[in-house]
């Protein structure tokens, strides 16, 4: 099928600018851009569909790639916990925190597990997410590992989106392995990664490199298991406090490191030379109420991608609108709406090895986009929560109904 989308202006996210083409056109063919341009530009064809968009401002579809969408309960009760004076920490302590999320994620079915994950996922979807990445690390077996995983890897069969799965077992450390962490980490190297590798449910490979999780010798080991695997890797580091999580995860050259609240300059340099995305959280960070900054101009000035992504999960981020997450970019960490769309798309296909195929407005690139009924994209991030009137097309095709 060849299609025209006309009458639009487009912000392109082409090398992480808006890069606009003011009174545009495109064309696709099939599930992808086969011609992108000024309107006036055009030769004009035979199209088996012709959209009038009316004026709108086309983005790329928002890429979330950072999320922990698949788990069971939540974690509201805690959440009153914490607002009458327990900390994080403490309630992890206390056996709540991961822990708590791990013991309903493993009572619950793959069919529970499914249907809680598809409504938050429709969530992110109706506010213009075409691309996801879910990550496992509730279940911390290889049976409860797995069920999560093939949760993840049935979304897609659901609901109109591109979805990567990505092997958080390094999360934390099971009751069952209490004070074995290193045995938890053999077996994961050895068994776990390997058998769920085989049965084709890994994209990628995440651990979560903290004082309350793994050690940076712990994760090196998982991002070994996983090399040998051929499998990317992805980590949580810098979130509460400064281990070289990012610097070790450059070595291994991995597509992301997240959360980065105290990373330092050295760790930025070796993002840098690694070509390792820079993934913002700014939920976990106002839902925490952290105060430590990560270094955002340092970043920029040594030109790593910065991703932004939702984090959404029960206990850190129970957030289900990548747009709040964009405003908060802006409010919280300075970033400019620009900087923060680039953050959505191109910088967050990246964040995903997915920057062939995705996050900018490209010929050749899937046609997963946005017709935003608004002045100018940095409305985009300007406003507040709401819908926004918007049409969202997926693989060229404008999905009409998201119940
Ligand atoms: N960092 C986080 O913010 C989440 N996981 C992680 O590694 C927290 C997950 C949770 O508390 O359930
Ligand atoms: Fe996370």
């Amino acid at each position: 099928m060849k299609k025209l989308w006309h009458n639009c202006h487009v912000a392109t996210m082409q090398n992480g600018k808006y890069s606009i083409i003011a009174n545009a056109a495109i064309v696709t063919l099939g599930n992808i851009i086969h011609w992108i341009g000024p309107e006036q530009d055009l030769v004009l064809e035979q199209y088996d569909e012709t959209t009038d968009l009316n004026q709108a401002w086309v983005s790329p579809g928002f890429i979330d790639c950072h999320t922990h969408s698949v788990f069971g309960g939540n974690r509201s009760i805690e959440f009153e916990k914490r607002l009458q004076g327990v900390s994080y920490a403490e309630i992890a302590a206390q056996g709540g925190g991961i822990a708590s999320t791990v013991k309903a994620t493993r009572e619950a079915s793959e069919e529970e597990l499914l249907k809680s994950a598809l409504k938050r996922v429709k969530n992110l979807l109706r506010d213009g997410v075409t691309t996801i990445e879910i990550k496992s690390g509730y279940g911390l077996d290889y049976e409860n590992e797995r069920k999560m995983l093939r949760v993840i890897r049935q979304i897609s069969q659901h609901l109109p989106i591109t979805v990567k799965s990505t092997c958080l077992a390094a999360h934390a450390l099971p009751a069952e392995y209490e004070e074995q962490s290193d045995a938890y980490i053999e077996h994961i190297c050895t068994e776990m990664l390997p058998k769920l590798h085989q049965e084709g449910l890994i994209d990628a490979v995440d651990a979560f490199c903290e004082y309350l999780a793994f050690s940076p010798a712990q994760v090196e080991r998982v991002f070994q298991a996983a090399n040998n695997l051929g499998l990317p890797v992805k980590i949580h580091a810098e979130q509460l406090s400064a281990l070289a999580g990012s610097s070790l995860a450059a070595r291994y050259h991995a597509l992301s490191a997240d959360h980065l609240e105290y990373i330092t300059e050295d760790d930025v340099k070796a993002m840098a030379a690694a070509g390792t995305v820079a993934v913002i959280l700014p939920g976990a960070f106002y839902f925490l109420r952290e105060t430590k900054f990560p270094l955002i101009e340092a970043l920029k000035q040594h030109q790593v991608p910065i991703a932004l992504s939702t984090d959404l999960n029960p206990g850190t981020s129970p957030c289900l609108s990548l747009r709040l997450v964009l405003n908060m970019g802006s409010t919280i960490f300075r970033l400019t709406p620009e900087e923060t769309l680039a953050g959505a798309t191109i910088h967050a296909a990246k964040a995903l090895g997915l920057q062939q195929s995705h996050g900018s407005l490209e010929v050749g690139k899937v046609a997963d986009f946005i017709a935003w009924e608004i002045e100018h994209p940095s409305e985009i991030t300007y406003w507040l929560g709401g819908d926004l009137s918007k049409r969202i097309i997926y693989q060229a095709q404008e999905l009409k109904f998201l119940g």
